[in-house]
């Protein structure tokens, strides 16, 4: 090893990506053990906007996990941050800069969780100076954690993956999301919906952003477009997928960065047929 080489990221003998794993599952049996069994169900920004207290819970779970071998990270929490648009970006303004900012959605398709439809996730994050390194996002329904290290590839159950092989968008199966506010955001998205639909091979909406993402990376989606999301949901998810060998870019083309909330994922070959659809009708959401 060369005296320059780059330490790796390991502190106090216990791995960032192990307390990562760690929180991701203890979060999700604890979350799947309160499925159908949730108190309180409140709205954020509108009736589409959902929080429970097992959100909270999970959240604070999971911080306290992480604050217990790294005391002195960051910590950017879903949960931790008033609703809305603006409160999100000026969270993530202030955070982004740390060292390391360890970014968490604690249930990552709340209004899934809510009804019991069996799609969410945990999603983890660690960011060293605004660059993610490392991402894990659990699904609990089907006991399925994916794991990705910045330049060391992604895994799910210890098994490497990989992007799909679908060169063109008529062969692709993509993915979309719904957007929370039903005013503005939900007519231009689905503008974009309309002009996806009769081009690709079919389109999915599960809810959950993270997941979406972990499945474009284990290539079981060849896409993955939506609108309006925050760093939360996308991190970790970004991660995945460019370790996995997919492209991540905003709606316009603009590599992925922690401040990206109109995302485009894929499996690359189909990315820039995705992009032009989005221009074309209008629904890049810019
Ligand atoms: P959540 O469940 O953590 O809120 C579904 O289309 C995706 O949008 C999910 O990842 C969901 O994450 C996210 N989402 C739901 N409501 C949202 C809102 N008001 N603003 C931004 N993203 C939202
Ligand atoms: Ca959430």
């Amino acid at each position: 090893m060369e005296s320059n080489e780059k330490v790796p990221y390991v502190l106090t003998g216990k791995s960032y990506t192990a307390v990562a794993i760690n929180a991701a599952a203890k979060a999700g049996e604890w979350i799947k053990s309160k499925l159908g069994m949730h108190e309180q169900l409140s709205t954020k920004t509108s009736a589409q906007d959902l929080v429970t207290e097992v959100d909270k819970g999970a959240e604070q779970m999971i911080r306290r996990l992480i604050l217990t071998h790294f005391p002195d990270h960051a910590i950017l929490g879903e949960e931790s941050v008033e609703p809305g648009e603006a409160a999100a970006i000026s969270a993530l303004a202030e955070a982004q800069d740390e060292e390391y900012l360890w970014i968490i959605d604690p249930i990552d398709g709340t209004t899934n969780f809510v009804h019991g439809f069996p799609f969410y996730s945990i999603s983890i994050a660690l960011a060293h100076h605004g660059e993610v390194i490392i991402g894990v996002i659990y699904d609990p329904s089907r006991d399925e954690m994916f794991v990705a290290e910045k330049g060391k590839g992604a895994y799910v159950h210890g098994a490497r993956m990989a992007v799909s092989g679908e060169e063109r968008l008529a062969e692709g199966l993509i993915a979309v999301g719904f957007p929370a506010d039903p005013v503005v955001k939900l007519p231009i998205n689905l503008r974009g919906i309309a002009a996806l639909a009769p081009r690709a091979r079919s389109l999915r909406a599960g809810g959950s952003a993270a997941l979406h993402l972990a499945h474009v990376a284990a290539g079981r989606l060849s896409g993955y477009w939506e609108s309006g999301l925050n760093a939360w949901d996308i991190a970790a998810g970004a991660l995945l997928v460019a370790e996995s060998g997919g492209k991540v870019t905003d709606t316009l083309g603009e590599s992925y960065h922690l401040g990206v909330r109109n995302i485009v994922a894929t499996n690359g070959a189909l990315h820039a047929e995705m992009l032009t659809v989005l221009k074309e009708s209008d629904a890049t959401g810019f």
